[in-house]
């Protein structure tokens, strides 16, 4: 029986919808220290969180995720490095703001969203899921909810973009909702 599981995460984003989606309280590692993200995959980026989340965090069940946007009319980047697009230096909206200009002239608007999870238990089983959401992107920014990209990927059958879902309509169709159900069954949670 998993009581509670700890999030190898600095990310508030992801922890709110985590704590949404895995089925048994969540909590912060406390004074979290994150590791370099020197994987060339979401699986080896979220392992690498996950270690060092078990190793600040023994005796518990730690969840790290690595995920971002792949983008096809730029050879599926950012990818892993959605979190540094652009340059040292930017928030979201920067971020967002440089993903834009980069496709200003691409017919191609096909993007999606992926999500790896991986949980660690007290003593040192190892879980993966993945989750993809595929979409478009938007022109302009719309939307205030959620984060990161959320106000320029449209989900595919979709006319609003991430940010302009609901928390429990992003999480239903969502890269991360997906794999956390994955993790869930996986738990028996
Ligand atoms: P941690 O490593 O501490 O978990 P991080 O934000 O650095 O947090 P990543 O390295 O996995 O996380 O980078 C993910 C990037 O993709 C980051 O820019 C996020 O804002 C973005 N991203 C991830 N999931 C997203 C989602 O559901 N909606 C919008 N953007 C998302």
């Amino acid at each position: 029986m998993i009581e509670r599981i700890l999030l190898a995460t600095g990310n508030a984003g992801k922890a709110a919808e985590l704590a949404r989606l895995l089925g048994c309280p969540v909590l912060p590692i406390a004074q979290w220290e994150p590791p370099v993200e020197d994987g060339d995959t979401f699986l080896a980026n979220a392992r690498i969180k996950a270690l060092a989340g078990a190793a600040q965090a023994p005796g518990e069940w730690v969840v790290a995720d690595d995920s971002g946007i792949e983008v096809d009319a730029l050879d599926g980047a950012p990818g892993v490095r959605s979190a540094r697009y652009g340059g040292d230096g930017l928030d979201d909206v920067g971020r967002t703001a440089a993903l834009l200009q980069a496709v200003s002239s691409a017919d191609d608007r096909a993007a999606r969203f992926r999500c790896v999870l991986v949980a660690i238990g007290p003593d040192g089983q190892e879980l993966h899921a993945d989750g993809t959401l595929e979409g478009s992107l938007a022109h302009e920014p719309r939307g205030a909810n959620g984060f990161g990209y959320d106000p320029v990927l449209i989900p595919t059958g979709e006319t609003r973009t991430c940010g302009e879902l609901t928390a429990d309509e992003k999480n239903a169709i969502s890269h991360r909702g997906a794999a956390a159900r994955a993790l869930r069954d996986t738990l028996g949670l």
